[in-house]
């Protein structure tokens, strides 16, 4: 017998961070499953994406040589191998003659979700700081949460996917809506959703039929990006029928704090001091109808503030915010929200009641939510609903995982959003700033109220004007993720001198790159410490190396690229690092860093020594084990009592917010009017696609994963290619009969701005305007094992479609023309 070794890690074939462990066996990774000592969060198992990672030793797109662009224009495959000396040499001189001539911030870094998932604060704080660039392009925030992360964000939870979760063991009836768990797999929730199944009513709302809907006890096809109508309407008739949670809107919200009812600004607030097992901050109070002692007080001093006064003081008209949402909302009736989604007002009430009844609930926070131009004000309605039934961080609701915790405590975090560096702003941040956007009641405005600076069509809009840029892309493949292939239009500018590729795999994006250096795979590097996504037990994870190869990870990479630059970056860059994971580490990772002469993976082997040693971690244990847990799942549910109950939220008055006051400052600092689109209460606007009508021949595009496709990076991945079945794109029965399609006729679907070409999927199984459009598929370059090269998404994109509250880019929101292709 063939001895076995056990290697764990990290998964690194979606950004859900599985800890799995490989076996190695004669100088090969024989097979990966999923680490059992992870209970609390994959819990021994991973999905067939996980499982297919083997395949990255030997698959023919997997490229490990440098490459350098030998002439022909970017998009054409005209490459020599090279050394990686040579290749960084190249990428190094243009970074430093910009630097010289004082035009660092020419350099752009894009980061795609392969280095984010692991690298993401490092990257945004020390990397850009090392090269002294604010422009950095984060793919997975510009595509894929923005608008979300902040909607939930104003009301005191940053509602990133791994950090704000239904608490799915505990609850009693989960509404899912814009989330697959079944198809867009993270194994941490989805392992957890399964266990928790046996005792929740699931209703999963969905055009289309989906892995997750299909399990489900109900259904709702609903037309796409009207989700927000269905919400607003479950909030009416949750205040109508008396469905809410009286005790925790008066204890834990500011739903009785006394406003103006016309400008919503709060009466009067007064400053008070707080403080959270990590910090010391000061909050406001504000003042409420105290029903106890029959007088106006604020509202940590009151026995029982009012939810429902209506009045005068000093002489001025004031109302709670309670009463300001009961009214807001009174038009968005279920017959109303039936006429805008094509879900009976009959279902939409039942739905309510039920929600009504029931407890715990928990409402999806959502994953993948820039798809629509609606999607700031559907999360926003969905954390008003789950605080109006008495969710939001309570057992069995929508709860913060670790990350989460301590992300409030460290009062970090969205809404607070701008430039990523703080001491130069990003170029691309004035971009967004100018930028023209046309509002749904007609009007136009001036920029996003939260420019992020961090959105590609400010960058498309820079490289028309100065010349000179080096964009750096690490570990993505915007050529393929970009809207409306914005990087080939990048690529196709003169003013642009160099792009770069640290990258893996064979895609579209080193086509359009002048030099490319492969980064080793996850089954060939360490990984250093970190938390655990989705955990409720705080604990920590790690990667140990099982293979050797020729290569280097990011973190040595950086500092072979910073030592040609300027040796002097080499020391910010440590300190950054240490101060986004660990800054006890600081001046140790220094002296680190600055010893480091070219070894493959010593930086960050030393770094997970120190993580250890300060951190409080056997450093033998997590080597061995994979993860470490410090506590268990009660720690967590505790922690969210605490915040909850503390108000420790990260809003201003500490408490939930359901009229966020952070965000009505904002408003008044940035646009001076109330508009639909960033309305404090949640209010209805239209999907981009409503504002014409839908033609006859018209529907409307959507999209989603595929279960055994991540991103667009495992196309080629020979068992997974293999494994593909349900593809095509999806098109409703009836509809594609009037058109004369078949199940599986070649089609073509058509934006305004681009087409698309696969086999039709002819199903009852999709709500009859939709086209549903898998994400994953769609290449340029030749793959011996992909399928489908036509059927890119970003074809029919445009990059000009962005979200009104953050500027980050929309999935979809466009209608289409589909026909047989003859
Ligand atoms: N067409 C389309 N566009 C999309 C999406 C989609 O599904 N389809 N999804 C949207 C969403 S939700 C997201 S989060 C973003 C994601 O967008 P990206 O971050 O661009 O994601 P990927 O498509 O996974 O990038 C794939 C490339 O990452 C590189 N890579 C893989 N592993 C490694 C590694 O270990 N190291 C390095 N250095 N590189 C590696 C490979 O070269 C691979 O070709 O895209 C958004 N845009
Ligand atoms: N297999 C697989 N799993 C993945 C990934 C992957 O690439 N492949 N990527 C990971 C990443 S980065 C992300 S962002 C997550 C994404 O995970 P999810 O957020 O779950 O994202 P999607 O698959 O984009 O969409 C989920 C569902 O929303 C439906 N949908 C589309 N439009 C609408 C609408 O208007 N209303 C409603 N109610 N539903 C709609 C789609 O039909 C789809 O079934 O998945 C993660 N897990
Ligand atoms: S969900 Fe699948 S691909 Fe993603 S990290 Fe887990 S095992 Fe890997
Ligand atoms: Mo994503």
């Amino acid at each position: 017998m063939k001895e076995i070794r056990e290697v764990p890690h990290i998964c690194r074939m979606c950004t859900a961070s599985c800890s799995v462990i490989m076996e190695v066996m004669d100088g090969e990774v024989v097979r990966i499953r999923g680490n059992p000592n992870a209970i609390y969060h994959n819990d021994g198992r991973i999905c067939p994406r996980g499982n297919s990672g083997i395949y990255l030793q030997d698959m023919p797109s997997r490229l490990t040589k440098p490459l350098i662009r030998n002439g022909g224009r970017r998009g054409e495959w005209n490459f020599r191998e090279s050394s990686y000396q040579e290749a960084l040499s190249i990428v190094a001189n243009e970074i430093r003659m910009l630097k010289e001539k004082g035009e660092s911030n020419k350099v752009v870094v894009i980061l795609g979700q392969a280095i984010a998932a692991r690298h993401n604060p490092e990257v945004v704080g020390a990397l850009s700081k090392a090269l002294g660039t604010p422009n950095v392009i984060v793919m997975p925030l510009s595509t894929c949460i923005g608008s979300k992360l902040v909607a939930w964000g104003f009301s005191g939870v940053p509602g990133h996917h791994a950090y704000l979760v239904p608490d799915y063991k505990r609850t009693r009836f989960y509404l899912s809506f814009g989330r697959n768990l079944g198809g867009s797999v993270a194994v941490g929730q989805t392992r957890k959703a399964g266990i928790g199944k046996r005792k929740y009513e699931l209703v999963v709302v969905d055009p289309r039929l989906s892995e997750w809907a299909i399990v489900a006890d109900k259904w709702i096809p609903i037309r796409p990006g009207t989700d927000l109508a269905l919400l607003l309407a479950l909030i009416n008739v949750i205040l109508n029928e008396k469905l809410y949670d009286e005790e925790y809107l008066i204890k834990y919200t500011n739903a009785p704090m006394l406003v103006n009812p016309t400008t919503l600004e709060p009466i009067e607030t007064k400053e008070v001091k707080l403080k959270n097992p990590m910090k010391e901050f000061s909050a406001i109070d504000f003042l409420v109808y105290d029903e106890a002692s029959e007088s106006f007080k604020f509202s940590r001093e009151a026995k029982l503030p009012s939810l429902y006064f209506e009045g005068d003081y000093n002489g001025v008209k004031v109302t709670t915010v309670f009463n300001v949402l009961r009214k807001h909302v009174e038009e968005y009736t279920p017959e109303w929200a039936e006429e805008v989604t094509g879900v009976p007002a009959s279902v939409i009430r039942d739905l309510a009641k039920e929600m009504g009844s029931v407890k715990p609930v928990s409402i999806e926070p959502g994953w993948s939510a820039n798809k629509f131009y609606n999607h700031f004000q559907t999360y926003r309605a969905a954390a008003v609903l789950s605080i109006l039934l008495g969710s939001l961080l309570r057992r069995g609701g929508v709860v913060l995982s670790m990350g989460g915790i301590t992300t409030v405590l460290q009062r970090g975090s969205p809404p607070v959003a701008g430039p990523p560096v703080s001491d130069k702003p990003s170029d691309l941040w004035s971009q967004e700033n100018e930028t023209e956007i046309e509002l749904s009641d007609g009007t136009k405005t001036k920029g996003p109220l939260l420019p992020w600076g961090r959105n590609y069509f400010g960058l498309l809009k820079l490289i028309e004007k100065e010349r000179g840029w080096v964009i750096l892309v690490l570990g993505g493949n915007p050529a393929r993720t970009m809207m409306g292939e914005a990087f080939q239009k990048i690529a196709r500018s003169k003013n642009v001198n160099l792009i770069f590729d640290f990258g893996l795999l064979k895609d579209d994006t080193v086509l359009y790159s002048d030099v490319f250096i492969p980064e080793c795979s996850y089954l060939e590097r360490p990984n250093q410490v970190s938390g655990i996504p989705f955990s409720l037990a705080k604990g920590f994870m790690v990667g140990g190396q099982a293979l050797d190869s020729d290569c280097k990870a990011f973190h040595e990479f950086v500092l072979d690229l910073l030592k040609e630059v300027d040796s002097n970056a080499i020391e910010a860059y440590a300190r950054g690092v240490a101060k986004a994971i660990c800054p006890a580490c600081e001046e140790e990772l220094v002296e680190v860093a600055k010893k480091y002469s070219g070894e493959k993976h010593f930086f960050t082997n030393e770094l997970i020594k120190l993580q250890c040693e300060k951190m409080g971690i056997n450093y033998n244990d997590i080597m061995k084990n994979g993860i470490v847990y410090q506590t268990s799942e009660e720690w967590g549910l505790e922690m969210n009592e605490k915040i909850l109950t503390n108000g420790w939220l990260n809003t201003a008055s500490g408490k939930v917010e359901i009229l966020p006051l952070k965000l009505l400052n904002l408003i008044k600092k940035r646009k001076g009017e109330i508009k639909p689109e960033w309305h404090p209460l949640p209010t209805w606007v239209p999907p981009l696609w409503m504002r014409g009508a839908l033609g006859k021949d018209e529907f409307v595009a959507t999209t989603g994963k595929l279960r055994n496709m991540s991103y667009t990076s495992t196309q080629d991945n020979p068992v997974l290619a293999y494994l593909l079945d349900d593809t095509g794109i999806w098109i409703n029965k009836a509809r594609a009969k009037e058109l004369g399609i078949e199940n599986g006729d070649l089609i073509e679907v058509c934006s305004e701005w681009g087409c698309v070409r696969g086999p039709a999927k002819v199903t009852n199984a999709i709500e009859p305007t939709t086209v549903f459009i898998p994400a994953n598929y769609g290449f340029e370059v030749d793959l011996p094992f992909a399928k489908y090269k036509y059927l890119a998404l970003n074809k029919l994109q445009t990059p000009y479609h962005i979200d009104p509250i953050t500027g980050t880019h929309l999935l979809v929101d466009f209608k289409v023309k589909v026909k047989k292709v003859m």
